[in-house]
Protein backbone atom coordinates (compact mmCIF):
# COMPACT_ATOMS: atom_id res chain seq x y z
CA UNK A 1 0.00 0.00 0.00
CA UNK A 2 1.50 3.77 -1.16
CA UNK A 3 2.44 5.51 2.36
CA UNK A 4 4.59 8.01 0.78
CA UNK A 5 5.25 10.30 -2.37
CA UNK A 6 7.72 12.16 -2.98
CA UNK A 7 7.77 14.72 -6.44
CA UNK A 8 10.97 15.26 -8.31
CA UNK A 9 11.51 18.04 -10.97
CA UNK A 10 14.70 18.74 -13.00
CA UNK A 11 15.09 22.61 -13.38
CA UNK A 12 13.30 23.76 -16.24
CA UNK A 13 15.56 24.38 -19.32
CA UNK A 14 18.78 27.10 -18.50
CA UNK A 15 20.91 29.39 -20.58
CA UNK A 16 23.80 27.14 -21.04
CA UNK A 17 21.27 24.17 -21.76
CA UNK A 18 20.29 26.08 -24.42
CA UNK A 19 23.57 26.92 -25.51
CA UNK A 20 24.39 23.40 -24.79
CA UNK A 21 27.37 24.16 -22.37
CA UNK A 22 28.60 21.98 -19.81
CA UNK A 23 27.30 23.59 -16.54
CA UNK A 24 27.74 21.85 -13.45
CA UNK A 25 28.51 24.39 -11.15
CA UNK A 26 27.77 26.97 -12.22
CA UNK A 27 25.01 29.62 -11.64
CA UNK A 28 23.26 29.76 -14.18
CA UNK A 29 19.46 31.16 -14.72
CA UNK A 30 16.70 29.99 -16.44
CA UNK A 31 15.68 31.08 -20.38
CA UNK A 32 12.07 32.33 -21.65
CA UNK A 33 11.12 28.70 -22.22
CA UNK A 34 12.57 27.42 -18.64
CA UNK A 35 10.42 29.71 -16.23
CA UNK A 36 7.69 28.61 -18.70
CA UNK A 37 8.75 24.51 -17.58
CA UNK A 38 8.60 25.71 -14.30
CA UNK A 39 4.87 27.06 -14.71
CA UNK A 40 3.91 23.90 -16.53
CA UNK A 41 5.40 21.38 -14.10
CA UNK A 42 3.53 23.04 -11.83
CA UNK A 43 0.30 22.99 -13.29
CA UNK A 44 0.60 18.93 -14.00
CA UNK A 45 1.55 18.73 -10.34
CA UNK A 46 -1.27 21.06 -9.82
CA UNK A 47 -3.84 18.61 -11.80
CA UNK A 48 -2.97 15.43 -9.82
CA UNK A 49 -4.08 17.45 -6.75
CA UNK A 50 -0.80 16.57 -4.71
CA UNK A 51 -0.11 18.88 -1.78
CA UNK A 52 3.33 19.37 -0.16
CA UNK A 53 4.64 20.17 3.21
CA UNK A 54 7.92 20.98 2.66
CA UNK A 55 10.74 21.31 -0.67
CA UNK A 56 14.61 20.51 -0.95
CA UNK A 57 16.76 22.18 -3.71
CA UNK A 58 20.06 22.72 -4.38
CA UNK A 59 21.92 26.82 -3.96
CA UNK A 60 21.96 26.94 -7.76
CA UNK A 61 19.21 29.75 -8.85
CA UNK A 62 18.26 27.57 -11.93
CA UNK A 63 16.76 25.08 -9.64
CA UNK A 64 15.74 27.51 -6.84
CA UNK A 65 14.08 29.71 -9.29
CA UNK A 66 12.13 26.64 -10.93
CA UNK A 67 11.41 25.39 -7.64
CA UNK A 68 9.84 29.24 -6.89
CA UNK A 69 7.75 28.68 -9.88
CA UNK A 70 6.50 25.39 -8.84
CA UNK A 71 5.17 26.86 -5.74
CA UNK A 72 3.89 29.76 -7.37
CA UNK A 73 1.80 27.71 -9.41
CA UNK A 74 0.85 24.81 -7.29
CA UNK A 75 0.16 27.79 -4.68
CA UNK A 76 2.70 26.70 -1.97
CA UNK A 77 4.44 29.89 -1.17
CA UNK A 78 4.17 29.28 2.50
CA UNK A 79 5.95 25.84 2.96
CA UNK A 80 9.68 25.56 4.36
CA UNK A 81 12.42 25.44 1.57
CA UNK A 82 15.65 23.45 2.60
CA UNK A 83 18.74 24.62 -0.04
CA UNK A 84 21.83 22.40 0.05
CA UNK A 85 25.15 22.23 -2.13
CA UNK A 86 24.15 18.16 -1.57
CA UNK A 87 21.53 18.74 -4.53
CA UNK A 88 23.96 20.61 -6.76
CA UNK A 89 24.49 19.72 -10.29
CA UNK A 90 27.57 17.17 -10.46
CA UNK A 91 30.51 18.84 -10.82
CA UNK A 92 31.47 19.14 -14.45
CA UNK A 93 35.48 20.10 -13.98
CA UNK A 94 37.59 21.77 -16.67
CA UNK A 95 34.67 21.19 -18.91
CA UNK A 96 32.17 23.68 -17.29
CA UNK A 97 31.39 26.74 -19.93
CA UNK A 98 32.74 24.38 -22.95
CA UNK A 99 29.69 23.75 -25.80
CA UNK A 100 29.09 19.91 -25.52
CA UNK A 101 28.78 19.22 -29.20
CA UNK A 102 31.94 21.02 -29.88
CA UNK A 103 33.58 19.05 -27.35
CA UNK A 104 32.27 16.18 -29.37
CA UNK A 105 33.83 17.54 -32.73
CA UNK A 106 36.91 17.89 -31.16
CA UNK A 107 37.16 14.80 -28.69
CA UNK A 108 34.85 12.43 -30.26
CA UNK A 109 31.27 11.36 -29.08
CA UNK A 110 32.50 8.29 -27.24
CA UNK A 111 34.78 10.61 -24.83
CA UNK A 112 32.23 13.50 -24.52
CA UNK A 113 29.50 9.69 -23.38
CA UNK A 114 32.20 8.85 -21.08
CA UNK A 115 32.57 12.22 -19.53
CA UNK A 116 29.00 12.39 -19.65
CA UNK A 117 27.45 9.05 -18.64
CA UNK A 118 30.35 6.77 -17.56
CA UNK A 119 29.62 5.70 -13.84
CA UNK A 120 32.99 6.54 -12.29
CA UNK A 121 35.00 8.44 -15.04
CA UNK A 122 35.65 12.20 -13.91
CA UNK A 123 36.00 14.49 -16.28
CA UNK A 124 38.95 16.80 -16.44
CA UNK A 125 39.81 18.51 -13.00
CA UNK A 126 39.52 22.30 -12.09
CA UNK A 127 43.35 23.69 -10.92
CA UNK A 128 42.34 24.51 -6.93
CA UNK A 129 43.93 28.23 -8.11
CA UNK A 130 40.94 28.34 -10.88
CA UNK A 131 38.80 31.34 -10.09
CA UNK A 132 35.78 29.10 -10.99
CA UNK A 133 36.50 26.67 -8.36
CA UNK A 134 33.92 26.58 -5.87
CA UNK A 135 36.09 27.63 -3.20
CA UNK A 136 36.18 30.90 -4.12
CA UNK A 137 32.72 31.07 -4.33
CA UNK A 138 30.77 32.83 -1.06
CA UNK A 139 28.02 30.30 -1.35
CA UNK A 140 29.90 27.09 -0.50
CA UNK A 141 31.97 29.81 2.19
CA UNK A 142 30.39 26.56 5.13
CA UNK A 143 31.36 23.95 3.30
CA UNK A 144 34.89 22.87 4.59
CA UNK A 145 37.23 22.82 1.43
CA UNK A 146 37.81 19.27 1.31
CA UNK A 147 34.56 18.54 0.98
CA UNK A 148 34.57 20.99 -2.53
CA UNK A 149 35.02 19.04 -5.57
CA UNK A 150 37.06 20.06 -8.52
CA UNK A 151 35.39 17.70 -10.54
CA UNK A 152 32.82 14.56 -9.84
CA UNK A 153 31.71 11.56 -11.26
CA UNK A 154 28.31 10.12 -11.16
CA UNK A 155 29.72 7.75 -8.89
CA UNK A 156 31.05 10.90 -6.92
CA UNK A 157 27.99 12.54 -6.79
CA UNK A 158 26.56 9.97 -5.59
CA UNK A 159 28.40 10.26 -2.14
CA UNK A 160 27.82 13.50 -1.96
CA UNK A 161 24.21 13.19 -3.07
CA UNK A 162 22.51 10.28 -1.16
CA UNK A 163 23.61 11.02 2.46
CA UNK A 164 21.15 14.16 2.08
CA UNK A 165 18.53 11.96 0.64
CA UNK A 166 18.89 9.37 3.76
CA UNK A 167 19.66 12.14 6.56
CA UNK A 168 17.59 14.89 5.30
CA UNK A 169 14.80 13.79 2.81
CA UNK A 170 13.75 10.29 4.51
CA UNK A 171 13.73 11.90 7.80
CA UNK A 172 11.04 14.64 6.26
CA UNK A 173 9.11 11.64 4.28
CA UNK A 174 9.10 9.37 7.53
CA UNK A 175 7.43 12.21 9.57
CA UNK A 176 4.69 12.08 7.33
CA UNK A 177 5.41 14.90 5.04
CA UNK A 178 4.72 15.57 1.33
CA UNK A 179 8.29 16.38 -0.25
CA UNK A 180 9.07 17.96 -3.38
CA UNK A 181 12.77 17.87 -4.89
CA UNK A 182 13.68 19.83 -7.40
CA UNK A 183 17.44 19.58 -8.35
CA UNK A 184 19.61 18.67 -11.50
CA UNK A 185 20.48 16.17 -14.47
CA UNK A 186 22.68 14.12 -12.59
CA UNK A 187 21.78 14.90 -8.77
CA UNK A 188 18.70 13.38 -10.02
CA UNK A 189 20.02 10.59 -11.69
CA UNK A 190 22.24 9.73 -8.35
CA UNK A 191 18.84 9.62 -6.41
CA UNK A 192 17.09 7.42 -9.51
CA UNK A 193 20.09 5.41 -9.68
CA UNK A 194 19.16 4.30 -6.00
CA UNK A 195 15.56 4.16 -5.75
CA UNK A 196 15.00 2.12 -9.19
CA UNK A 197 18.22 -0.44 -7.89
CA UNK A 198 19.64 0.44 -11.60
CA UNK A 199 23.25 -1.17 -12.19
CA UNK A 200 25.92 1.25 -13.84
CA UNK A 201 25.00 0.33 -16.78
CA UNK A 202 21.69 0.92 -17.00
CA UNK A 203 21.84 4.14 -15.11
CA UNK A 204 24.54 5.30 -18.49
CA UNK A 205 21.15 5.05 -21.03
CA UNK A 206 19.28 7.21 -18.56
CA UNK A 207 18.16 10.45 -19.32
CA UNK A 208 15.86 13.58 -17.46
CA UNK A 209 14.77 16.06 -19.35
CA UNK A 210 14.06 19.69 -18.26
CA UNK A 211 11.35 20.59 -15.91
CA UNK A 212 9.07 17.31 -15.94
CA UNK A 213 7.45 16.15 -12.77
CA UNK A 214 8.38 12.93 -11.81
CA UNK A 215 7.03 10.40 -8.94
CA UNK A 216 8.00 7.80 -6.56
CA UNK A 217 5.70 5.97 -4.26
CA UNK A 218 6.97 4.22 -1.30
CA UNK A 219 5.64 1.64 1.14
CA UNK A 220 5.43 2.63 4.77
CA UNK A 221 9.12 1.21 5.15
CA UNK A 222 9.86 3.68 2.40
CA UNK A 223 10.11 0.54 -0.06
CA UNK A 224 9.50 1.88 -3.77
CA UNK A 225 6.06 1.07 -5.06
CA UNK A 226 5.77 2.52 -8.34
CA UNK A 227 7.56 5.47 -10.50
CA UNK A 228 5.97 7.31 -13.38
CA UNK A 229 6.36 10.80 -15.04
CA UNK A 230 3.72 12.97 -15.44
CA UNK A 231 3.50 13.24 -19.21
CA UNK A 232 2.77 10.36 -21.31
CA UNK A 233 5.62 7.78 -22.19
CA UNK A 234 5.67 9.25 -26.31
CA UNK A 235 6.64 12.66 -25.08
CA UNK A 236 8.87 11.56 -22.59
CA UNK A 237 10.84 9.42 -25.09
CA UNK A 238 11.31 12.30 -27.50
CA UNK A 239 12.46 14.69 -24.40
CA UNK A 240 15.00 11.71 -22.97
CA UNK A 241 16.35 11.20 -26.55
CA UNK A 242 17.18 15.23 -27.02
CA UNK A 243 18.92 14.91 -23.64
CA UNK A 244 20.93 12.30 -24.73
CA UNK A 245 22.24 13.90 -28.15
CA UNK A 246 23.15 17.02 -27.04
CA UNK A 247 27.13 15.14 -26.31
CA UNK A 248 27.16 14.32 -29.73
CA UNK A 249 29.11 16.22 -32.54
CA UNK A 250 26.74 18.24 -35.22
C1 LIG B 1 23.62 19.69 -17.04
C2 LIG B 1 23.56 18.20 -17.27
O1 LIG B 1 23.11 19.92 -15.77
O2 LIG B 1 24.33 17.87 -18.30
O3 LIG B 1 25.68 20.33 -15.99
O4 LIG B 1 25.55 20.55 -18.15
O5 LIG B 1 20.72 19.51 -15.05
O6 LIG B 1 21.95 21.44 -14.18
O7 LIG B 1 21.26 21.37 -16.60
P1 LIG B 1 21.71 20.59 -15.40
C3 LIG B 1 25.06 20.22 -17.06
P2 LIG B 1 24.50 16.41 -18.92
O8 LIG B 1 25.16 15.55 -17.89
O9 LIG B 1 23.13 15.92 -19.35
O10 LIG B 1 25.40 16.69 -20.11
Amino acid sequence: KVAHRVVFARHGESLWNKENRFTGWYDVGLTEKGIKEAKTAGELIRERGFQFDVAHTSVLKRAILTLNGILDTTDHHHIPVHKSYRLNERHYGGLQGLNKAETAAKHGDEQVLIWRRSFDIPPPSLEETDERHPSFDRKYSLVPKSALPSTESLKLTIDRVLPYWFDNICSHILEGKNVLVVAHGNSLRSMVKYLSGMSNEEILGYNIPTGIPFVYEFDEDLNVLNNYYLIDEEELKAKQEEVANQGKAK
